[in-house]
């Protein structure tokens, strides 16, 4: 099935002080670079003028002694500002794709489509869960906690602090792919909620194709629009190795190449972002070409 052509508005969110290393910023421009936009033109689909989102990209003051959530004043502004043009590009009838940026450009991205999608399923594909709280928190670093944002389950971040935010997003709409490296906070939150979580031991156990069918009928019934949130390091490292937090046993190409090309043919995939490129820690290249071709795969690239 060949997908039809779309209308495409890539929102680039050169942005990383929600990560723990440096690289992730130049993420968009790296992307640019390993040749998306004429992927994007070969697969037939048109593209509205790029918008960059103007981010801090060095904090504005040391943080206060005892503060959880590392560079958070940078992290809520750059929300406010990703909530902004995500949401003006689902009101112009585009399909936005999202280019990080670290993980924490996910909590601006859902909180834009929420205003528009109240009933919004997310599909995230990640090594990690993004699960954490400033409870739970080893680090500090907030694209950690993107999706627990998204939740609600933030004391001092939601939402609420969004203006034109959608409403948070419901548990039983979310499904993630290819966790690997879950912190004991995040796996207690995750059962509590009873939130869908397939781990590599479920896709090694029933392999990927089921795996990806079991997550869309999760994300994608009883909902009004399917997000994916694609963060390169559920790759394994060996196809993925510029990535902040590399975690072995990931992804293989084909795996991530399939689960993508499932996701394009299933047709309810409304909205994506690419996260955590960072090719500072890849001096070969190849994890920005490889977002490239899964974005290709993503958009309805096919092999025949
Ligand atoms: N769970 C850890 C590690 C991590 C999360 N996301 C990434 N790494 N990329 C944390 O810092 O919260
Ligand atoms: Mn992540
Ligand atoms: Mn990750």
């Amino acid at each position: 099935v060949q997908k039809q052509a779309m209308k495409l508005q890539l929102i680039h969110v050169p942005f990383g002080l929600g990560a723990g290393r440096a690289g992730t910023e130049l993420g968009p421009g790296d992307i640019l670079h390993a040749g998306l936009v004429r992927q994007i033109r070969n697969l037939g689909h048109d593209l509205a003028d790029d918008v960059w989102v103007s981010c801090a990209d060095k904090p504005a003051a040391a943080p206060a002694p005892g503060e959880r959530l590392k560079h958070f004043a940078e992290v809520a502004e750059m929300s406010r500002n990703v909530c902004t043009e995500v949401s003006a590009a689902v009101e112009s009838g585009a399909f936005p794709l999202i280019l990080g940026g670290d993980h924490s450009i996910a909590i601006g991205t859902m909180a834009g489509l929420a205003a528009h999608y109240p009933s919004l399923g997310v599909v995230w594909i990640d090594a990690h869960t993004d699960m954490n709280t400033e409870a739970t928190t080893h680090s500090g670093n907030m694209h950690g906690m993107s999706l627990a944002i998204a939740l609600g389950k933030l004391r001092s971040f939601s939402y609420a602090d969004i203006p034109g935010a959608g409403p948070s997003i419901k548990k039983g709409n979310i499904v993630m792919v290819a966790a690997r490296d879950i912190d004991p906070g995040e796996r207690e939150l995750i059962r509590k909620e009873g939130i869908a979580c397939f781990t590599m031991h479920d896709i090694d156990r029933l392999g990927i194709h089921a795996v990806m069918e079991k997550a869309l009928e999760i994300a994608g019934s009883g909902t009004d629009g399917v997000h994916l949130s694609f963060d390169i390091d559920s790759v394994d490292p060996v196809e993925a190795p510029g990535v902040g937090t590399p975690v072995r046993g990931g992804l293989s190409y084909r795996e991530a190449h399939f689960a993508l090309e499932l996701l394009a043919e299933s047709g309810l995939i409304t909205s994506m972002e690419v996260v955590e490129v960072n090719s500072l820690l890849d001096p070969s290249g190849r994890t920005a070409r490889l977002a490239v071709e899964l974005i290709a795969s993503m958009l309805g690239k096919r092999i025949i």
